[in-house]
């Protein structure tokens, strides 16, 4: 009895499984594949409702998504398409060998690509459409920064670029002109679109770039268009925060105008990507978990038949388990060694190559160097509705390279090849360069009515045109509607307010304009209500593509969380990096897109610059305009958040960039006339800048504009209240900034009234703009000694000031520090080095030393350094003020 019934359990268990696998085949027989996968689905919930626990993957096996028999067959002539890409490659490398030639470590790619030529070239002849595209404005594409010498290498063939611009990669300023290294719009504006060697940074701008596009159609600013939006990235590129931290929202937002391409080349710039594991099977569960299509193209066309061989799962379980570092071996050994070391794992597996020869082994190749593979993959992506697309294509780092690198750890620094490695790629790839003229890496171009050629510029033509290509497709805005700014000249006659609220109620009035309304985006990443911006949901509802599908809990309040489908407002999250990847996108989009929206990305000022300072670089480089606001902003301003906080950092860090145009505005009309001139400078005259202001949360009074004074806010300095006592012998120049502005008027006050000291103050609305002025007329008398020298700015206003001049910002000192030098006398800086505290406003400022008592005390010991007033009069001002000279610095502190 005993030794019967396990006998019996396992007939069972074949019977049981035989009538369940017998009652699919009758249902995907008579009803389809798509029945079997609902009652499957139906299945797994009826067990996991009754306790069943199910394995959960979301991993498929490793092999290719498509299936060979439902493969398309690839339109075009393939043998065109070959030699296009042969030519492309090898201008590619002859260019970056070229380079290092003439110059010995001026850089450069061969491998990234050289593994990709085949994922570029099937989307130039099949897929990229150009700006000029009938059907649309033409696709978005990010090309993977450093694949950039193929691209040239194609833009030449089509006859865009020339050899001098081939011979001067990577040295720009040459006559004639150069190449830049990688894409940068700022660098080749007429040809780069978009920056992304910045890893990471290319994924998540396409990400952004791809939603904003349905915001522009759901807005009705621009028409509905099957134009995507193309990523091409690397698989070490993945293991950027950036790179995967913002996928689960175009799937959730349903973007099937986004396909990423990774290529999957299974190394980085050291060596593996995953050598003891399967970096495209961890990509595909981490997107598939996030909700995308993805289409794994993973084996070349010679592997079908022996997959079609393979009706035990043995080929399938083979190519699962190897690990990428093995693979990386197979990719640099023999066929014999393939035969032994992949295929001997068994002996079935041996046998069902056993007709091929070692060399037949050897070139079977991957899915993302075979066209119809590739061209199916891209087929599959533009087709699928309902969400993204990332195909995870399998190549060799350095292919084609042989010996000089292919699927070599050194790789990806490869920059040279020998006559020998020369001849062999030349040969490899049947280029028409003779032994005698190897050494000299000539560029090669087939004659203007070559096959090659005119086959090249048709399939342009027929997808609309060249690409990348970047064009200015806007019309500048006719003028700024200056009626919306005036109000804030008056002032608040008496009333309190911030410069955010003011800010908030100048956004508010824009948005309601006629012209200007319907071109801003307001941008911001879950800090509405910090801003005081909540009234704007009601008034221009925040942008959700689905509408609003549930009913707000505070619905029948005035302003309730209003989301519609042509909202107006980016309600990002708590993501300043995914609200600066739409501040690019908006910015950007009157090239992209021939639209002018006007972004305003208010945030947290020390989760900008100090945060997301690559983005912004980004930004810059991809000629964003817009405005950027840094909200709470001050490290004494905001009071009781702390070290974390409090911002004193950013206008220094905004010095860098040298398009940004920084203001720290203390009053409402400061705040209008930089607002409104910005709007002028980058709609109307279209200059390629863009702004950042700080807004802070202190309120106080708003005063008028003092008459002539527009000039001077926008240079970064004006006189905003002279002394009442222009005469006495003791006088001082004060400089305020921002929120310390008022402290510094109280300190005019105090001066004048308790030690006779006659002070003048100044508002410096911008260091970094004084700064850049200064340097400019400094370096101009430099290079002209013979004409009159030109006079920064700064010292324009200050020459003839009397008195000790003394600054305070609740910035760090650097920034006053950075004008010092064009000043008739040395300054006395008064700033907020050092890290933040949980303290009141009061606190903090008597903590950092930079409220109104500090400057009085300040302002008098430069006096009696200067012989006008006594010692005396500066010890008992510390004691009036309760300042401890031993105090310990909070700089370091
Ligand atoms: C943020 C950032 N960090 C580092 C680099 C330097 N870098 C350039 S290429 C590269 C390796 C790229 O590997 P992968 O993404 O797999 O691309 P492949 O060249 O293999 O296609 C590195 C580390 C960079 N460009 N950006
Ligand atoms: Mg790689």
């Amino acid at each position: 009895m005993r030794s019967t019934a396990p006998k019996d359990a396992a007939e069972l268990d074949a019977v049981e499984r035989r009538e369940w696998l017998d009652s699919l085949d009758y249902v995907l027989q008579s009803g389809g594949p798509v029945k079997v996968a609902r009652l499957l689905q139906a299945l797994t919930i009826h067990a996991r409702q009754n306790g069943v626990k199910l394995p959960f993957t979301a991993k498929t096996p490793y092999i290719n998504t498509i299936p060979a028999d439902e493969q398309v067959l690839m339109p075009g002539s393939p043998d065109v398409e070959r030699r296009i890409k042969s030519l492309v490659r090898w201008n590619a490398a002859a260019m970056v060998v070229r380079a290092n030639k003439a110059e010995e470590g001026i850089g450069g790619h061969i491998s990234t690509f050289a593994s990709a030529a085949t994922l570029y070239e099937v989307g130039f002849n099949h897929f990229f459409h150009g700006h000029d595209d009938a059907k649309g404005d033409g696709d978005v594409i990010y090309f993977q920064g450093h694949a950039a010498p193929g691209i040239y290498a194609r833009a030449y063939l089509e006859g865009r670029i020339d050899e001098t611009h081939l011979e001067n990669f990577r040295r720009e300023t040459r006559p004639g002109g150069g190449l830049s290294s990688y894409p940068h719009p700022w660098l080749m504006p007429d040809f780069w679109e978009y920056p992304t060697v910045s890893m990471g940074l290319g994924p998540i701008m396409a990400i952004y770039q791809a939603r904003f596009m349905r915001y522009l159609e759901d807005r009705g600013l621009k028409p509905h268009s099957d134009a995507k939006v193309w990523a091409f990235l690397g698989d070490g590129e993945c293991d950027e925060p950036e790179a995967l931290g913002a996928i689960t929202l175009p799937a959730r937002e349903k973007l099937d105008n986004l396909i990423f391409v990774v290529n999957c080349n299974l190394q980085r710039l050291d060596g593996p990507v995953r050598g003891n594991g399967q970096i495209i099977q961890e990509l595909e569960a981490a997107f598939r978990g996030a909700g995308w299509n993805v289409i794994k193209v993973l084996w070349g066309r010679e592997w079908d038949p022996v997959l079609a061989k393979d009706r035990e799962g043995l080929l399938v379980k083979r190519m699962g388990e190897v690990v990428d570092g093995q693979y990386q071996k197979y990719a640099v050994e023999s066929g014999a060694y393939v035969r032994e070391h992949f295929w001997g794992a068994d002996p079935r597996l041996l046998d069902m190559v056993k007709h091929l020869s070692d060399d037949q082994l050897k070139k079977m190749s991957l899915g993302g160097h075979d066209p119809i593979k590739v061209y199916n993959a891209y087929k599959a992506a533009v087709e699928h509705k309902g969400a993204p697309t990332v195909i995870l294509a399998r190549t060799i780092k350095g292919y084609g390279l042989g010996e000089a690198g292919e699927g070599k750890n050194i790789t990806h620094q490869q920059k040279k090849m020998n006559e020998e490695e020369l001849r062999a790629f030349r040969t490899r790839f049947g280029i028409p360069v003779s032994d005698a003229d190897i050494a000299k890496t000539p560029f090669y171009r087939p004659p203007e009515d070559s096959l090659e050629i005119r086959y090249m510029r048709e399939r342009r033509q027929a997808l609309g045109g060249y690409v990348p290509s970047r064009r200015v497709r806007s019309e500048p805005l006719a003028a700024v509607p200056s009626e919306l700014f005036e109000e804030f000249y008056k002032g608040t006659e008496g009333r309190k307010a911030s410069t955010t609220m003011v800010f908030v109620r100048m956004l508010s009035k824009m948005l309601r304009d006629q012209e200007l309304g319907r071109l801003v985006v307001p941008i911001v990443p879950d800090e509405a209500r910090t801003f005081g911006m909540e009234a704007l949901f009601r008034q221009v509802g925040i942008y959700s593509h689905a509408g609003q599908v549930y009913e707000p809990v505070d619905m029948d309040t005035l302003l309730y969380y209003k989301e519609a489908s042509d909202g107006q407002i980016l309600e990002e999250g708590i993501t300043e990096a995914g609200s600066m990847s739409s501040f690019i996108a908006a910015g950007t989009a009157y090239a992209t897109h021939g639209v002018n929206t006007i972004p305003f990305f208010i945030y947290y000022s020390m989760f900008g610059f100090q945060r997301i300072g690559d983005l912004i670089w980004a930004a810059a480089d991809s000629r964003t305009r817009g405005f950027l606001l840094g909200g709470t902003s001050g490290r004494t301003t905001l009071a009781g958040e702390g070290l974390q906080h409090q911002d004193g950092n950013s206008h220094l860090l905004a010095y860098p960039v040298p398009n940004l145009v920084g203001y720290d505005p203390a009053f409402a009309y400061e705040i209008a006339v930089i607002i409104q001139d910005g709007i002028r400078r980058m709609y109307v005259d279209r200059e390629s800048i863009f702004y950042y202001l700080t807004v802070m949360n202190e309120q106080y009074e708003m005063p008028a504009m003092p008459e002539g004074s527009r000039d001077g806010i926008l240079k970064g300095l004006y006189r905003f209240r002279a002394t009442a006592k222009p005469n006495a012998p003791a006088r001082a120049q004060l400089f305020g900034s921002g929120a310390i502005l008022h402290e510094v008027i109280k300190a005019q006050e105090v001066l004048e009234s308790m030690y006779g000291v006659g002070a003048d103050v100044w508002s410096v609305t911008s260091y970094g703009e004084l700064y850049r002025d200064g340097h400019a007329a400094e370096r101009w008398n430099v290079l002209h000694p013979a004409e009159p020298p030109r006079v920064p700015y700064v010292t324009q206003c200050l020459k003839d000031v009397p008195g000790v001049l003394v600054a305070a910002s609740d910035y760090v000192k650097a920034l006053p520090d950075s004008i010092d030098r064009w000043l008739p006398r040395p300054l006395v800086a008064l700033g907020t080095d050092g890290f933040g505290r949980s303290e009141s406003r009061a606190g903090l400022r008597e903590f950092f030393e930079v409220d109104h008592r500090w400057v009085v005390a300040a302002t008098l010991a430069a006096l009696a350094r200067d012989g006008r007033i006594d010692r005396s009069v500066v010890d008992q001002a510390m004691k009036t003020f309760n300042i401890d000279p031993e105090k310990p610095n909070p700089a370091t502190s």
